[in-house]
């Protein structure tokens, strides 16, 4: 019997979101399976061997290959749907832009702070790098390094910001959506950045169409 293509998520946690409002965004449908991974249903068969890294998202396909890592499931689901709405950009200059943008805001924001919270917060112990259950010890200079690279990134932003409706240009992209989670990240680590008014207000933004959009 062919299998149906499956996109596994857990609504609560950061990285499913950036899916979640990219499949809202484009309008594309994919069944979805909810894997409750603070109860470790990842670590069950068959969620187990489909994917070795252990973390949601991820897409399984209907001929069994599995994708996961968010940016890497919305690019495949973009290319493989003929929507209007190109959340990785249209041409080669737009595609190059977005890349960067997403790329900076995982680098300085959404893998330091991920790394903050779970070497910050003592729900996180024995969890401290994401997919794995070990005595790894929490180090709490990981979450002020993490919270201090955010800070450069966000004062970047905020002057960039200053020109531009959206991190990529005039139209949403991934960018915003990964930068989106990264502010979420910001909130959740108790981050203070008030001082960055722009990226207060491009986060509210945001906010407010997510929300809209139910
Ligand atoms: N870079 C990955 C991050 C995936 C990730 O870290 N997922 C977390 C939730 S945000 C997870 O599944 N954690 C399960 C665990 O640590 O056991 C992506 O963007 O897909």
């Amino acid at each position: 019997m062919k299998k149906l293509m499956k996109l596994y998520q857990f609504d609560l946690a950061p990285a499913s979101k950036r899916v979640t409002f990219f499949l809202k965004e484009t309008g594309i449908e994919v069944p979805i399976v909810q894997l409750n991974v603070r109860d470790g249903d990842q670590f069950e068969e068959p969620f187990n061997s489909l994917n070795p890294f252990h973390c949601i998202p991820f897409l399984e396909l209907a001929d069994g290959t599995t994708i996961s890592e968010s940016v890497a499931i919305c690019r495949f689901l973009e290319e493989t749907n003929n929507t209007s709405k190109k959340l990785f950009g249209k041409t080669s200059k737009e595609r190059a832009i977005i890349e960067m943008w997403n790329r900076r805001l995982e680098i300085d924001g959404y893998i330091p702070l991920m790394n903050g919270m779970r070497n910050k917060f003592e729900r996180y112990k024995g969890k401290v790098l994401p997919g794995t259950r070990n005595d790894l010890p929490q180090v709490p200079a990981i979450a002020k390094r993490g919270i201090e690279s955010c800070q450069i990134l966000f004062e970047r932003l905020n002057g960039h910001l200053n020109t531009t409706s959206y991190v990529a240009g005039e139209a949403l992209s991934i960018a915003d959506l990964t930068g989106y989670v990264v502010v979420q990240l910001a909130i959740a680590i108790e981050m203070n950045f008030d001082e960055f008014e722009e990226v207060k207000a491009w986060h509210e933004k945001l906010d407010r169409r997510f929300k809209l959009d139910g």
